[in-house]
């Protein structure tokens, strides 16, 4: 499982009063210790600052790949012109987090600039007719759609990762399990493509909401998902996902397992 460090995003109070005084060092310490607790990906987003986006997702780069010797980040903007800013700076092959979708508005804006840079890039299920698609089939067709007209601009296969777009289960009790199929059918269909989601929708509006996150990432793993966005700084959570991938055999001999047991992220 692709792990996604989630932390580095001024939705969190910490962050945006970081990014506020430019705090770079503790913008860094945030990534060294994600790295540090197994995230393979850093994910890196300051949406709340709108009209500064641009600059500061250009700074947090710089600082992130610094205080990381240039490992790859997950560039999380739904800002064209703030995703640029970000990929001009950015050494290596980004993951773009940039709610690319079948919309035309966003996938005109944003296949120059894949193209050009040559990035992986997150996927969302949704397009201009559907919206977000209240079926599990209807998301797979909008991937489909969306990964073949990619393949056409050149980009590969292993680059693109479909997010089903995970919607609360006190919404509509069907949700975790639209999610979940959408995850087994994108990727009966691409095997080469990868399944990505972020695991705190699920549980919007409900108690205990870890809990139900925990039972979430175990029952998306069952269905074939390969990378999250998570706190890779919960070792519970952490534990979860290596055992259940090694559970579903998806883990010969159990060595991600061990070796995770052994640099001491689980618990
Ligand atoms: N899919 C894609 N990108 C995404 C998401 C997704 N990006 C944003 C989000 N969802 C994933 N990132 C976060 C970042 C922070 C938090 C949640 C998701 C967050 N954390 C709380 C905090 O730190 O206060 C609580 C977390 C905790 O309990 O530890 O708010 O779905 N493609």
């Amino acid at each position: 499982m692709l792990i996604i460090g989630e932390k580095i995003n001024t939705s969190r109070h910490e962050v945006a009063e970081a990014v506020k005084r430019r705090d770079a060092e503790f913008i860094r310490a945030l990534a060294r210790r994600q790295m540090e607790a197994g995230a393979h990906y850093i994910d890196v987003n300051c949406g709340t600052f709108a009209s500064d986006e641009p600059e500061l997702l250009n700074w947090m780069v710089r600082e992130v790949q610094q205080e990381l010797d240039g490992a790859p980040l997950c560039i999380d903007s739904s800002a064209p012109a703030a995703v640029e800013a970000a990929l001009k700076v950015h050494r290596g092959q980004a993951l773009l987090n940039a709610s690319y979708s079948g919309e035309q508005e966003r996938y005109q804006a944003l296949d120059p600039l894949i193209v050009e840079y040559g990035c992986k890039v997150i996927v969302l299920c949704i397009d201009d007719e559907s919206g977000i698609p209240a079926e599990a089939t209807t998301r797979f067709v909008i991937a489909s759609r969306i990964i073949d007209r990619l393949k056409t601009r050149g980009v590969k296969t292993e680059d693109i990762f479909v997010d089903p777009l995970v919607q609360p289960i006190s919404v509509d009790g069907r949700n975790c399990l639209i999610s979940a199929e959408t995850i087994r059918m994108v990727r009966r269909k691409y095997p080469e493509a990868h399944a990505v989601c972020g695991l705190s929708n699920i549980s919007f509006s409900l108690p205990e909401r870890k809990l139900i996150n925990q039972a979430f990432v175990v029952i998306c793993a069952a269905y074939g998902l390969d990378a999250v966005i998570l706190d890779p700084e919960d070792r519970k959570m952490m534990g979860l996902v290596y055992a259940a991938e090694a559970l579903l055999d998806h883990d010969p001999f159990c060595r991600s397992y061990m070796s995770a047991y052994r640099r001491g992220i689980l618990s």
